[in-house]
């Protein structure tokens, strides 16, 4: 059968360029507000935002990013109804508002934020059957579950929505070969699986890891599903998903680790989906909580479920059962 995947090159990256990473998020964040760029990625910039400061803080340089002007961003995008835009005079939704509570929570900021309002959000989305929609415009998508049930054990209210229904929604979404989609019935996505597991802590283990494994490629790197290229971020929602099963042994570490470290780009600093693609913080975040995930001795550990440094989720004191 023939495999899609990709061929490292011998001149490719073979060490961690961390520095490099810092210099090109950090720039990033400072990118001129009338640059190309920057205008078409509005609409997910509050996302953008905790991908790049969650990358920083693994590297143990939170410092040096903005504070001020992020925390009354943050502030800035939260709107009348409590839930929370990408970017003022965007609607609110659930990705965002999540995105913003992650913030929030590397700053030890959670009180600037109206937490009754949030929660009351979150809630109101919540369907009949479990699900969430991700705003008022009603998409509905497992992702949006993990949204909403990490949201509120940030802010400690998961008392606030059917927690028992959640799961039973999530439940129906689990397929024959172990993985998740995002609704009934939907194909298995190691991106889904993430979100599933991360919002379930129940599942079959040995079925789901063996689906999970099966996405490491010749190359080291992962797929997101069969018969599709390696991509740096499914580091993040494949490992993750194994490590909540207690399962991280069971991709090869250092092939993972060749693949990732060949994804960066020497020049500017950050990492790239794939080998020679253009870096971006997305995946420079996913592709350094991945080397966390396994260790790295020049990172801060990352927690599997909220994926946030591990001293963060220690300092709210936030517990979550272990699957294995
Ligand atoms: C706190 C880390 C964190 C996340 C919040 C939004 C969310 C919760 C999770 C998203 C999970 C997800 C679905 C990730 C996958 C993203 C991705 C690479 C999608 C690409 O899918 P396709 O079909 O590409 O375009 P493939 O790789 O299948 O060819
Ligand atoms: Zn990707």
């Amino acid at each position: 059968m023939l495999i899609k995947d990709v061929v490292l090159g011998e001149d490719a990256p073979k060490a961690l360029l961390l520095e490099k990473h810092k210099e090109f998020l950090l720039s990033y964040g400072k990118k001129s507000h009338m640059d190309y760029e920057h205008k078409m990625t509005e609409y997910l910039r509050m996302s953008g935002y905790y991908w790049g400061l969650t990358a920083l803080s693994l590297m143990g340089d939170l410092e040096h990013a903005g504070k001020e002007e992020i925390l009354n961003f943050v502030q800035e995008c939260q709107n009348p109804c409590g839930g929370i835009s990408p970017a003022p005079g965007h609607d609110p939704h659930l990705l965002y508002t999540l995105s913003a509570v992650q913030i929030l929570c590397l700053y030890d900021a959670l009180d600037i934020l109206d937490k009754e309002a949030i929660v009351k959000y979150v809630s109101g989305l919540q369907q009949d059957d479990g699900s969430f929609a991700g705003d008022k415009w009603g998409e509905i998508d497992t992702r949006f579950s993990f949204c909403a049930l990490a949201c509120l054990s940030f802010v400690k209210r998961l008392d606030a929505v059917n927690v028992d229904k959640a799961v039973e929604y999530i439940l129906q979404c689990m397929n024959f070969d172990g993985g998740f989609g995002c609704r009934p019935g939907s194909e298995s996505h190691a991106g889904q699986i993430y979100c599933c597991l991360g919002s379930l802590d129940l599942a079959k283990g040995d079925l789901l890891g063996w689906w999970l494994s099966e996405r490491q490629l010749p190359s080291g790197g992962l797929n997101g599903r069969p018969e599709k290229l390696p991509d740096v971020c499914y580091s993040w929602w494949v490992l993750a998903s194994l490590s909540m099963l207690g399962r991280l042994h069971w991709i090869d570490h250092d092939l993972l680790r060749s693949f990732i470290l060949a994804c960066q780009d020497s020049e500017t600093g950050g990492i790239s989906d794939r080998p020679g693609d253009i870096p971006d913080p997305f995946h420079t975040l996913f592709g350094l909580a991945g080397l966390s995930l396994f260790g790295d001795e020049h990172l801060v550990p990352i927690h599997p479920v909220f994926c946030l440094p591990y001293p963060v989720i220690d300092r709210l004191g936030i517990q979550t059962q272990s699957l294995h």
